[in-house]
């Protein structure tokens, strides 16, 4: 590249945890922060595809002293949302998410099934193992909870009991962030906040808000933002989860997205059966003999609706 600064400081590995577009922030493995921008090659290449969670090496440009990525390495994982249709044209949310936990509130506000499934099936139509927390159990009855967690249980999630303000499952919470980057999301005042700042008392990290004043800022096409917790790992706050809009999964997939119904997929009658009404369904049947869940059927059946009818606009 003419134009290419000649660099050659040491490089060094980092994480990318936030950009405006031209300017990237990295976060070195020696805890260092650098403002940082792609150099010629990699812009040239297509990397307007750099994403937040990106693992990169930086350098530092000894003529200005400014750092630029000089390499990308691949992924372990893309959180995308999909152009409708199933274009390609997807926007990378953030690269390299281990894990997708989902936050809801036993009460105040009351869990929405719907909701919670809808979230399910973003974090697997990009293939990213999901948990979820149930959190101010406090609040609920004992057997409530259970049974709202026996829908997700059986359906192989992990499902944790959290208590803020009577402190429960907060060490095991604490566990599964240690070392991974995990994309926290749920509906507003569920509890999201309080519970990174139960976890993790000095970092007085304020989910949501973050990303959320940065995009009500000048920068709306700001994204995601990664957090470094204190032990390892990374909080991603993620708006475009939050909004949960459509992603463009095709509807063809949706039951994929509902790991309980996998391993009766291929029994159905009609091999395109979208087990609403066809005669011969597994799927129904398992929700007739009690192996996967009425709930998990009636939001499956709700998004399947919803996303033939963003096929028809489209
Ligand atoms: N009873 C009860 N209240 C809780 C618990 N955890 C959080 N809260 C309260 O729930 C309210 C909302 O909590 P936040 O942590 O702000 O919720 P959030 O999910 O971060 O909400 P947004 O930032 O709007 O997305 C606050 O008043 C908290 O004190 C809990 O375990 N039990
Ligand atoms: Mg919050
Ligand atoms: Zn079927």
């Amino acid at each position: 590249m003419s134009d290419s600064p000649v660099t050659r400081g040491p490089l060094l590995r980092g994480v990318v945890l936030s950009g405006t577009g031209g300017v990237w922030r990295v976060r070195a493995q020696d805890g260092t922060e650098h403002d940082v921008s792609l150099r010629g090659r990699l812009k040239q290449d297509g990397f307007e595809k750099l994403a937040v969670g990106d693992d990169v090496d930086i350098a530092e440009d000894m003529r200005g002293g400014a750092w630029s990525i000089t390499r990308i390495h691949p992924r372990r994982t893309l959180l995308a949302r999909r152009a409708p249709g199933g274009a390609r044209g997807e926007r990378v949310v953030a690269a390299n998410v281990d894990q997708v936990v989902i936050v809801f509130a036993i009460a105040k506000p009351e869990p929405h099934v719907r909701m919670i499934d809808r979230f399910l099936v973003i974090a697997e139509g990009n293939e990213i193992p999901a948990r979820l927390v149930l959190n101010k159990v406090e609040l609920g009855d004992p057997a409530a909870v259970d049974a709202l967690a026996a829908n997700y249980e059986r359906a192989g999630y992990p499902v944790h009991r959290t208590s803020v303000k009577q402190p429960q499952g907060l060490d095991a919470l604490r566990d599964v962030l240690v070392n991974r980057v995990t994309a926290l999301t749920g509906p507003s005042g569920v509890g999201k906040s309080s519970l990174i700042n139960a976890l993790y008392p000095g970092l007085s990290l304020r989910v949501g808000e973050i990303s959320e004043s940065v995009n009500k800022g000048r920068h709306t096409t700001v994204g995601a933002v990664l957090v470094p917790l204190p032990d390892g790992g990374y909080v991603v706050d993620t708006p475009g989860l939050r909004e949960v809009g459509m992603w463009g999964l095709p509807s063809e997939s949706l039951d994929h997205c509902f790991p309980e119904f996998r391993p009766v997929l291929g029994e159905c009658r009609f091999q395109d059966c979208a087990h609403l009404a066809e005669p011969g369904c597994a799927v129904r049947a398992g929700v007739e003999r009690g192996t996967i869940s009425a709930e998990r059927h009636e939001s499956y059946a709700k998004l399947l609706m919803e996303l033939r009818e963003s096929e028809r606009a489209y």
